[in-house]
């Protein structure tokens, strides 16, 4: 990597934990990622992001907004990336994956509170995430009651908050609300950037959000092969770096990475031999460095073929309609795309297991691992119900709850193994 020591002290990093964090990270790369055999060579673009995720993707953060851009940073796919793109702005993933400060986030929330949460807080009061100290505004959320009165906490603490008030139920009313809210998201974005959308910004905005969705779609669609093209592992990266990157380069990349899997699929090539147990990931988002569980089941001699996740297929699986022929019409399809999506603050939320059934047949799966993060209410108590409507429609479920340590890696090894054994003697 470059030295780009005066930029992240510009930002207000501190160097000393910066410089931590990225070891720590770099090694944990190393160690799960280039060490995996027959990856595509189109993965090295991904490795390149990666090796600077701090440095070249901040440093052309820092020359948008030398230009009079705004960096807008988010915790959520409720967050609609074309708004931020209608105002020439550059939008940027929030949510943190590792272990890093908790101690500090636990001065200010309770400790137990979800590790997403405090991983974001972990890395606010330890100053050592670029992306945080660039954003112009951070967007929050009401989902969940942790993210929601954390919020109150986080405000502060950063430049300028702005809520994203959601409904709860998927009701007219709720439609309705997350209408007006998108309505008044708008007019933020202007007021902040000095632009005005207009018809032709936010079309274009729609567009460039929906191709990435397409090249991700595709992607996906690539994984229903035997032998899979690509690890999961490798799949979870790019919807991770999905958040981050520049969106016309990383559907260029992505849609590159897919000709390549083409070709594997046609000639029967996989990165596990054919017939490996095939699983689906649902639950909880994982945010970059969140590999854990991944790696675990990828080292147990599974493959995963999909994510029901928000950073996965819930967050990607909708393409924003462009046909609307005024804003009112392309708020109207703003607001129809994000409504569906089924996160489990919503109540009831009968799609997301309707989601998880057609994926397992779509990805040609056999079975389920339910992901929650421990004290995530929405998904851990969402998790019971939906393995008993699962494993009532013949689909075998495994529910694991965990946290960003490493403590419970070999516990987690023997119930993964143990499910694999059980899926392959169906
Ligand atoms: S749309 S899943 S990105 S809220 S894991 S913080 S729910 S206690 S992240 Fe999410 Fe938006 Fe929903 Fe998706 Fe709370 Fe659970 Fe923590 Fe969570």
């Amino acid at each position: 990597m470059s030295n780009y020591t005066q930029m992240w002290s510009d930002l207000g990093l501190d160097l000393q934990a910066h410089d931590a964090l990225l070891s720590i990270l770099g090694g944990a790369y190393q160690d799960i990622f280039l060490s995996q055999k027959d990856r595509p060579e189109g993965m090295k673009y991904f490795d390149f992001v990666m090796s600077e995720v701090h440095g070249l993707r901040i440093k052309e953060l820092m020359d948008a907004k030398a230009q009079g851009r705004m960096v807008v940073g988010s915790y959520c796919v409720f967050v609609p990336e074309e708004m931020i793109l209608a105002v020439d702005s550059v939008s940027v993933g929030l949510c943190a994956g590792a272990e890093f400060n908790f101690e500090g986030a636990e001065e200010v929330l309770p400790r137990n509170l979800c590790p997403l949460i405090k991983s974001a807080f972990g890395f606010k009061r330890g100053l050592v995430c670029p992306y945080v100290e660039a954003s112009d505004i951070i967007v929050g959320e009401n989902t969940c009651d942790g993210k929601k009165k954390a919020y109150e906490v986080l405000s502060p603490m950063v430049k300028d908050l702005y809520i994203i008030d959601l409904p709860q139920m998927k009701s007219d009313t709720g439609k309705m609300l997350l209408r007006e809210e998108y309505r008044k998201f708008i007019k933020k974005l202007e007021d902040v950037s000095g632009r005005k959308i207009t018809f032709e910004t936010l079309k274009k905005g729609i567009e460039l959000t929906n191709a990435k969705r397409k090249a991700v779609k595709r992607l996906a669609g690539l994984r229903k092969a035997d032998p899979a093209p690509i690890s999961g592992l490798d799949a979870l990266l790019v919807n991770q770096v999905f958040f981050y990157d520049d969106p016309v380069r990383f559907t260029t990349s992505v849609n590159t990475l897919c000709d390549e899997l083409e070709v594997r699929v046609a000639e029967g090539k996989g990165v596990f031999p054919k017939n490996t147990p095939r699983l689906l990931m649902s639950g909880c988002p994982m945010a970059v460095p969140n590999w854990k569980v991944p790696m675990i089941i990828e080292g147990s001699g599974a493959v995963i073929v999909g994510e029901e996740s928000c950073v996965g297929e819930r967050g990607t699986q909708w393409l924003t309609d462009d046909n609307g022929k005024t804003i009112d019409e392309l708020l109207d399809a703003i607001t129809e795309r994000y409504f569906k999506i089924d996160c489990a603050v919503f109540t009831p939320n009968p799609s997301r297991v309707d989601h998880v059934k057609e994926m397992y047949n779509k990805y040609n799966a056999q079975g389920v691992i339910h992901y929650s993060l421990q004290s995530c209410h929405p998904y851990t108590v969402e998790s019971g119900p939906a393995e008993a409507l699962l494993e009532e429609a013949g689909i075998p479920v495994l529910r694991l709850e965990t946290d960003y340590s490493q403590e419970d890696a070999g516990q987690l090894k023997t119930r993964i193994e143990a499910f694999r054994e059980r899926i392959e003697t169906k």
